[in-house]
């Protein structure tokens, strides 16, 4: 029988800007599960070339023939159809919020432009703390339209409040789904209402007061993990920035929570905040607006009130 050559069709390119915990977690996890090739940008001489030699050596015993590139030159980076930014420091002992703002405002205001220049057709993903604010900020310099720039926390959010409430149960996690909107933060706000074991809310099957503490804790999961490990979370961040990569890369039309820009749904306007949205490779093909009970929605306006406060800071600060 004949065969016909495969076609000589190209690879799909993440550019992961930072290759920090999360950046070079993300690499890793992008690669082993044959995902696609990357490259590792850093202002640090040797950092994102060091780990891609790593990870290249490390391509024959994970049986993958998928690139990794490090580099100090945004050049490297050009078409590809992803960019993760996770350059910028984590929040550390004594520095206030607007610090934090300021430093990775300044970061992101230098970087994005040039990562855009180089693949303008790229959906971009915003890692980099204080999330909702810089992913805004990210927006605003990138010029690319709303739909191709979200970010990366609700997946993250969800998962911990899935891990707690499996934990509580000892049930698999395989069969919990959870909620979470709002922003990255101590406002965010999980939503037993809509968190259900295999379709049975969690309401039915925990205590007020199980579910209040589960809350408590999802809002302060990834304190709770500095406070161990005295450095900011890598692997459940990286894992929730691959599964976004992935639902993108294969059009998965998947429903997932991330920081997405609202133009009227749940009576907001003109910033980033985590929602539900439908993700696929054209980024977010929609928004999904939840019917919230009133206590539902002020939680959630109270939380974008603190990021919109935060957003009218950064022509102050940059
Ligand atoms: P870290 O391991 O310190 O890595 C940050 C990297 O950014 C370092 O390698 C730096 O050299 C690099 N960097 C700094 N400035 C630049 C620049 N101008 N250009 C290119 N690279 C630069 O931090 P991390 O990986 O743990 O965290 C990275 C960011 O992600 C921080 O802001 C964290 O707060 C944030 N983060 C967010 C989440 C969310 O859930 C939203 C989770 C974990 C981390």
């Amino acid at each position: 029988m004949l065969t016909l050559p495969v076609p000589n069709m190209r690879s799909p390119k993440v550019c992961i800007i930072g290759a920090g915990n999360v950046g070079g977690t993300l690499a890793h996890r992008l690669v082993e599960n044959d995902l696609a090739d990357v490259v590792l940008y850093d202002i640090v001489q040797g950092k994102p070339q060091g780990i891609a030699l790593d990870l290249m050596q490390a391509r024959a015993i994970a049986n993958h023939d998928r690139q990794i590139i490090g580099t100090n030159d945004f050049s490297d980076t050009k078409d590809a159809d992803i960019i993760v930014l996770t350059a910028g420091l984590p929040r550390k002992e004594g520095m206030s919020r607007d610090d934090l703002l300021r430093i990775n405002a300044s970061i992101v205001k230098d970087v994005i432009p040039k990562a855009i220049a180089q693949s303008p057709d790229a959906i971009l993903i915003v890692v980099t703390n204080p999330l909702d604010i810089m992913t805004y900020l990210a927006w605003q310099v990138s010029g690319l339209p709303p739909h191709r720039v979200m970010g990366m926390a609700g997946v993250l959010d969800a998962a911990r409040f899935q891990a707690f409430i499996g934990m509580e149960l000892g049930i698999s996690d395989a069969d919990i789904r959870a909620t979470v909107l709002g922003g990255h933060g101590d406002t965010m706000v999980p939503l037993p209402r809509f968190s259900t074991v295999n379709g049975v809310p969690i309401t039915e099957l925990m205590s007020q007061n199980a579910i209040a503490s589960i809350i408590q804790r999802t809002r302060h999961g990834g304190a709770e993990v500095v406070k161990l490990m005295q450095t900011s979370a890598y692997f459940a961040p990286s894992a929730a920035a691959c599964a976004m990569i992935r639902a993108i890369l294969y059009d998965q039309h998947r429903l997932m929570f991330t920081a997405a820009y609202l133009t009227g749904k749940y009576g907001l306007t003109d910033l980033f905040i985590g929602v539900p949205v439908q993700l696929g490779r054209r980024g977010i093909e929609k928004v999904i607006e939840l019917q919230l009970t009133s206590d539902e929605t002020s939680a959630l306006h109270n939380s974008a009130t603190s990021i919109r406060e935060s957003i009218n800071l950064l022509p102050q600060i940059s």
